[in-house]
């Protein structure tokens, strides 16, 4: 009998032994797949994430086109936000945008706490098809922002390349921003039990841009917030993965989350990792998405380096270090899976 992929993602996240490393890919389901693309083409980007049947159609999409391991539901960390009252709009090239934005008390005040069942109704829809289409071939990722890349998104309005009004909020009226964090927290954490009970086997929370803070206040706006969120879910046993981009610093506080899987970034040495991390969580990470522009054989070459710094058969799930960029050759992405998947045996 072939060996469940659905066991080896789950397994390889609690450090059991697999016969493989696991893979899937950040951001897998999206613009560079013709198939996402052709979806995308008949209703706007937060319609297919509020029609369950088309998010569960491009969920599914990257585990029968790349046949990768594990599945993550189509959805966007910023529905949270738009959930507890700012809108959110997407227009292409400009990306999404938040109105208006959070930067006073008063503001801050008017956030409200959702209530999941009615403000994110499509989502457990869309979670209970995909886990009935998926019959057990692959396990599903819930996700959601971290409380701090939430924040920065609804401080600013939008991404960011200083993030001058997020920064400014911070060193200017500590306070106030720690009040919007812990609505924040309160949000992410009722969300992500949501996907729980809807029927998620995992859950991702993205921390793209702690990487902006000192240390000092990274420590006191980002991680301790994590925290909190990983210790406030009901996990009936299902792992925790923590995607900390930029913190590369920070090694061995990072495995101080409360998840069960770091997922790392590319500048991030995956052998010291491996050395400071192991004993307490798995890994997952860290290839270039810009490795998939060039020939097969370099990306052949990267992978083999990637899987010498780790035990790909034990607490280590192949991805990349960041989400895979829209331009992407498929068929590069189509190699990457296979490769990964002979090489780590
Ligand atoms: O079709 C389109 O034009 C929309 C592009 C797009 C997609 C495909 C956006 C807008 N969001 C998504 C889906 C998405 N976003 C998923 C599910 C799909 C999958 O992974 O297969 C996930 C997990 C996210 C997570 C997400 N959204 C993050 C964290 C991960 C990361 O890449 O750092 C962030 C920061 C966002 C915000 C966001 N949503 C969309 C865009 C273009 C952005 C980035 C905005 C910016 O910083 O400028």
């Amino acid at each position: 009998m072939p060996i469940s992929t659905h066991s080896l993602f789950l397994d390889a996240c609690f450090k059991k032994p697999t016969p493989r490393a696991p893979i899937w890919i950040m951001r897998q389901a999206g613009r560079y797949l013709p198939e996402y693309r052709a979806v995308r083409s008949q209703v706007s980007f937060l319609k297919l994430c509020k029609t369950p049947e088309l998010a569960a159609e491009v969920t599914l999409q990257p585990i029968d086109i790349l046949g990768v391991d594990a599945a993550i539901i189509f959805s966007d960390i910023l529905i949270v936000p738009e959930a507890m009252g700012q809108t959110l709009t997407l227009k292409e090239k400009e990306g999404p945008r938040l109105f208006p934005e959070i930067r006073s008390a008063a503001e801050i005040q008017k956030l409200k706490r959702p209530d999941p069942e009615k403000a994110y109704r499509f989502l457990g829809d869309a979670i209970r098809l995909v886990r009935k289409e998926l019959t057990g071939r692959a396990p599903l990722i819930g996700f959601a922002g971290s409380p701090w890349t939430l924040m920065s998104y609804m401080v600013e309005g939008r991404g960011s390349q200083n993030f001058l009004y997020l920064k400014s909020l911070i060193y200017q009226n500590r306070a106030l921003a720690h009040r919007m964090l812990k609505k924040i927290t309160q949000a992410v954490t009722d969300l992500l039990n949501f996907q729980i009970e809807s029927g998620a086997q995992a859950i991702q929370i993205f921390d793209t841009w702690g990487g902006i803070l000192t240390p000092e206040d990274y420590f006191e706006f980002s991680f301790p917030y994590i925290q909190q969120v990983i210790a406030q879910l009901n996990r009936k046993g299902l792992p925790v993965i923590f995607f900390a981009r930029g913190r590369g610093d920070q090694l061995e506080s990072l495995s101080k989350s409360g998840a069960d899987v770091v997922s790392l970034d590319w500048t991030v040495d995956l052998k010291q990792a491996h050395r400071v991390m192991h004993q307490k969580v798995a890994l997952q990470g860290n290839l270039d998405p810009i490795v998939l522009f060039s020939k097969p054989a370099h990306i052949r070459e990267r992978v083999q380096k990637i899987l010498q710094k780790v035990n790909p058969r034990r607490g280590y799930i192949f991805n990349l270090g960041h989400g895979i960029l829209p331009n992407t050759p498929v068929e590069h992405v189509k190699y990457l899976v296979k490769t990964v998947q002979s090489l780590s045996r």
